[in-house]
């Protein structure tokens, strides 16, 4: 894709003079989308004209999400498609219009989760904060077409590298670069900056950090959650537990796993300063806890799922949470931290046999299958034969040099910091999804990078100007935790990095709200890594304190490849 910035605003034609009584109405019809929409000849794609469609929506309610708060809003949806020239290609791409009248002058693309590029739902992520707010199909065939049902062609031809190309990073670059442009347009900003953003968690955190990677100038700030980065290792590392399993011979009954989990909690909760039930030192959590005291502890959650806490359980947890080495002891990958679900674990209960099995977590299963054994169309591969730890290494291994775009892990961020452009990177302590641990690697692996000859604390303080990560006690993958209920989530992260790019405060610590839990809609103030919660005067007082032994919990020499993408961040 070439250089965004060389193309200019390229106005069609507005017939409308923009003020305080233009409405929402006035703007949403298909002439006067079509009158404004921007040429981006520069992209080598043309936009269809023809494949305009409006919709005016008065009074829609967002309520319950994790990223942004409640809000009530009008906004106009345009919906539109572009094809990139001799390719016979068709994007489709959304943008969400706020009214006239509470239109702030900012711009947001949404990311979306697994393998899709957009998330409908999260639109008021931005129209909320005064956003017009565009999300994009990939090139996939329609918004419920995901990536893994197209990146492989039929017939053994490998895959399309094209959409490819796309899910990894110019699908939501280009969607920004359109959406820039026909935002302007459409409220006839004229001179006016155009503040501009981008916010996804998950495979909309990965997409975030391709756009900081990729089109630093683009954006004055990116909100980047529990991030799918380095696809090679992240969706192998889904398998671990299983091959765990497998390995022992055990498979345990999903409550000896609950149970594990339970005392985790209870016993880690107050090594934070805080009893509360919620786990803010994970890595206290780590050093102090054995989780051999759960032996023998009866569990009873139905008439198949009873029993004693085996020495085998608490030695499969342990594996599971030491994270992957090989053979020759070599670390392949890092695990999850305590505390969470073990979703990857999770076994299924044979009525024939009458006893709890191997099931294969799909994640692992399909990428497996499909991405690195090209098998179109299947969902898993068949069993764990002869699957072994230095198989995930191989297959991780595999992933990481077939699809490097995927990676997302680039940590010159040059660009971004010299453009006076910020970051913010949040990520649940408790997410069993993507492992805490991954975002934690890659902060210090930019901060590294960047500031080679300075102290850690000269680092961070560099880093923090444009870059900061915050750890999310309890929180589990893009949400607050059911089990960790009183822990409190960042809800508006697009309020706080508007302060910061627009009203030059740089945050010290990241605003948050608890969601759930006995102190609902009370705010909270999260640490800024590689600070740590420790409260004092009974849960008092919180202070965010700086602990090497801690710290070093999180550090992780991977050293397993024989070769690494050059280095492996
Ligand atoms: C847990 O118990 C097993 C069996 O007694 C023992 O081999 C192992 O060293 C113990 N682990 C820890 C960390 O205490
Ligand atoms: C579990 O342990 C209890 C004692 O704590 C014992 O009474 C019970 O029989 C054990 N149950 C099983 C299934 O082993
Ligand atoms: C597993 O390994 C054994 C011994 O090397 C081999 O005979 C068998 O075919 C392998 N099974 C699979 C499914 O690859
Ligand atoms: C980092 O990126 C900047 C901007 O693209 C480039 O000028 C610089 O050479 C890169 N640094 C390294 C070490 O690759
Ligand atoms: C911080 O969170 C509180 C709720 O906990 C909210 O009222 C406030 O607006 C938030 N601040 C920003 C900058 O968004
Ligand atoms: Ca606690």
């Amino acid at each position: 894709m070439r250089n965004y910035a060389l193309l200019g605003w390229v106005a069609s034609g507005a017939a409308l003079v923009i003020n305080s009584t233009t409405s929402l109405a006035d703007l949403c019809t298909v002439s006067y989308v079509i009158s404004v929409l921007p040429g981006i000849q520069d992209i080598g794609a043309t936009i269809d004209a023809t494949s305009v469609t409006v919709n005016a929506v008065y009074g829609a309610v967002s309520t319950g999400q994790a990223s942004f708060p409640d809000y009530t809003y009008d906004y106009c949806e345009v919906n539109f498609a572009y094809s990139h020239d001799g390719t016979g290609d068709r994007v489709q791409v959304v943008y969400w219009m706020p009214a006239p009248a509470n239109f702030k002058d900012r711009y947001q693309t949404q990311g979306g989760a697994g393998y899709a590029t957009t998330l409908p739902n999260t639109r008021g992520a931005g129209v909320s904060y005064g956003a017009a707010t565009g999300g994009t199909d990939g090139g996939f065939g329609s918004f419920s077409t995901n990536f893994d049902a197209v990146a492989l062609n039929a017939g053994g031809s490998g895959f399309n590298q094209d959409l490819v190309q796309m899910f990894a990073y110019q699908g939501a670059g280009e969607c920004t670069l359109v959406g820039k442009y026909f935002t302007n347009n459409f409220y006839a900003m004229g001179g006016r900056k155009l503040y501009t953003y981008y916010q996804g968690c998950s495979e909309g955190g990965r997409s975030a950090w391709s756009q900081a990677q990729r089109y630093g100038e683009m954006y004055d700030g990116i909100i980047i959650g529990a991030p799918a980065m380095r696809y090679g290792q992240q969706q192998v590392l889904h398998i671990y537990s299983n091959v765990v399993e497998h390995t022992m011979d055990y498979y345990p009954m999903p409550c000896e796993l609950q149970l594990i989990r339970s005392e985790i909690i209870a016993n880690c909760d107050g090594l934070d300063g805080k009893v509360d039930g919620v786990i803010s030192r994970s890595d206290l959590c780590l050093l102090n806890y054995n989780l051999n005291d759960t032996l023998g502890m009866p569990f009873d959650c139905y008439s198949n799922n009873r029993g004693n806490v085996t020495q085998q359980g608490i030695d499969l947890a342990r594996k599971i949470l030491d994270g992957i080495y090989d053979s020759d002891g070599k670390h392949v990958w890092m695990s999850y931290q305590a505390g969470g679900a073990w979703d990857d674990a999770t076994t299924t209960y044979n009525w024939n046999t009458n006893q709890w099995e191997l099931s294969i977590a799909s994640k692992a299963g399909e990428w497996i299958a499909r991405f690195l054994n090209e098998e179109v169309g299947a969902t898993t591969i068949p069993n764990l034969d002869n699957v072994t730890y230095d198989t995930i290494r191989d297959w991780m291994n595999e992933g990481m040099w077939k699809f490097p775009d995927l990676m997302t892990n680039n940590p010159n961020l040059t660009t971004m910091r010299d453009a006076g452009h910020k970051i913010l990177v949040y990520h649940g302590e408790a997410d069993t999804s993507v492992p805490t641990g991954s975002s934690v690697r890659f902060h210090e692996s930019i901060r590294n990078f960047m500031y080679p000859g300075l102290s850690m604390d000269e680092s961070n303080a560099e880093l923090s100007d444009f870059l900061q990560l915050y750890l999310v006690p309890g929180a589990a993958h893009c949400a607050p935790s059911g089990d960790q209920a009183n822990g409190p989530y960042p809800q508006t992260n697009m309020g706080v990095m508007i302060d910061w790019v627009e009203n030059g405060k740089t945050p010290t610590t990241l605003n948050a709200t608890h969601l759930g839990g006995d102190s609902i809609g009370a705010n909270a103030q999260l640490c800024q890594w590689p600070k740590r919660p420790l409260w004092t005067d009974n849960g008092a007082m919180q202070t965010c304190v700086f602990d090497q032994e801690s710290y070093e919990t999180w550090i992780y020499d991977i050293n397993a490849f024989p070769s690494l993408i050059d280095p492996l961040y």
